[in-house]
């Protein structure tokens, strides 16, 4: 019985070589060496090539190692009779809400303005605005939007959020389509922390947009595909937005030729947001592979009707 690892990036021996230092009588394998198939009773994925799941006949369960399962949900070769396990840990959430204040602060501040203004000589003391002149909107509250809307609450900013059911927390959180509109109209700054879902595609879109109010910023660092593109760039030239910093896109690497890459107002990070930490988070995988074998419930386990 053993762990096969498989991961379309170079991380993957780093995530053996951890997973078999923690768990020495556990086998760990990276999905291209030459191994018996039949041994495999976890895959730990993160965006595993495609078709590579289908080699394992006796899979117990599929370990995603991020917060996001939505590559692991779309793939045929994915079993719908088995469990799906994300990742949950402290530092996925708090990575997060760093990242978000920092742009936020940044956008305040004129930060990629002033960068800009550099690289052409342009010397332009630009007015900035305050914590207090803005109101943030986070969209998702669950592990990563809470994180967030703690933080800059700590911070100073006005808070509110938006989830699918009610919450009881400690910022005002709105729900379902019918609390939308409320919602937006309050958010001068909307942080998008939603899964991707067939409920939630293209959710960012020209309709959902209008709703902000007058130039406001948007900020997505959940998935490329919850976004609209030419929405977001259309809102961006009519000024009905005033800039957007994103993190995530439907393709990733952004491709060369996409219009994000020129527009002055997008400011882009290449999926960096907050990174899974192996140190952290190994224990968790390791211990959901004993409880599949074990015939105990996996920790962090996804809803498949709800979709994350
Ligand atoms: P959770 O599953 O903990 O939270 C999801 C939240 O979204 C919940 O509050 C849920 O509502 C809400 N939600 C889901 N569907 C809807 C809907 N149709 N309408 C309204 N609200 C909805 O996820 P995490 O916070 O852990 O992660 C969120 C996403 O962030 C991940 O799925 C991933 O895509 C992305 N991510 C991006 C990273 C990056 O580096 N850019 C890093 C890590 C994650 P309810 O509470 O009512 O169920
Ligand atoms: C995740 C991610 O889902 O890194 O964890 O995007």
């Amino acid at each position: 019985m053993a762990i096969a690892v498989l991961r379309n990036d170079d991380k993957t021996n780093a995530w053996r070589s951890l997973l078999r230092s923690k768990a020495p009588d556990i086998p760990v394998y990276d999905y291209k060496d030459s191994f018996p198939k039949e041994e495999i009773r976890m895959a730990a994925v993160w965006k595993h090539p495609a078709g590579s799941l289908s080699a394992f006949p006796n899979l117990l369960g599929i370990q995603g190692l991020g917060a996001g399962v939505d590559f692991i949900l779309e793939d045929p070769d994915a079993d719908p009779g088995i469990p799906v396990m994300r990742v949950v840990d402290p530092y996925l959430a708090s990575d997060m809400a760093e990242y978000v204040l920092a742009q936020i602060m940044a956008y305040l501040r004129g930060l990629y303005v002033h960068a800009s203004d550099k690289g052409q000589k342009k010397w332009n003391p630009a007015p900035y605005r305050r914590i207090e002149d803005l109101r943030v909107g986070i969209m998702g509250m669950g592990q990563l939007g809470t994180a967030v809307a703690g933080l800059l609450g700590r911070t100073g900013f006005r808070v509110q959020g938006w989830a699918r059911t009610p919450k009881n927390a400690s910022v005002e959180v709105y729900h379902g389509p019918k609390g939308l509109p409320d919602f937006l109209q309050q958010s001068d700054v909307l942080v998008c922390l939603l899964p991707l879902t067939p409920e939630t595609q293209g959710i960012l879109s020209a309709s959902l947009l209008e709703g902000l109010p007058q130039g406001a910023f948007l900020i997505n660092v959940a998935r490329g595909p919850l976004l609209v593109d030419q929405d977001l760039i259309d809102a961006l030239d009519t000024g009905r937005l005033s800039a957007a910093c994103l993190d995530v896109f439907h393709q990733e690497p952004l491709p060369r030729e996409h219009l994000f890459w020129e527009h002055p107002n997008v400011w882009i990070t290449p999926h960096v947001a907050s990174v899974t930490d192996p140190d952290s988070v190994a224990d968790q995988v390791i211990r959901n592979y004993r409880a599949l074998i074990e015939g105990r419930p996996p920790e962090n386990l996804i809803d498949r009707r709800k979709g994350y």
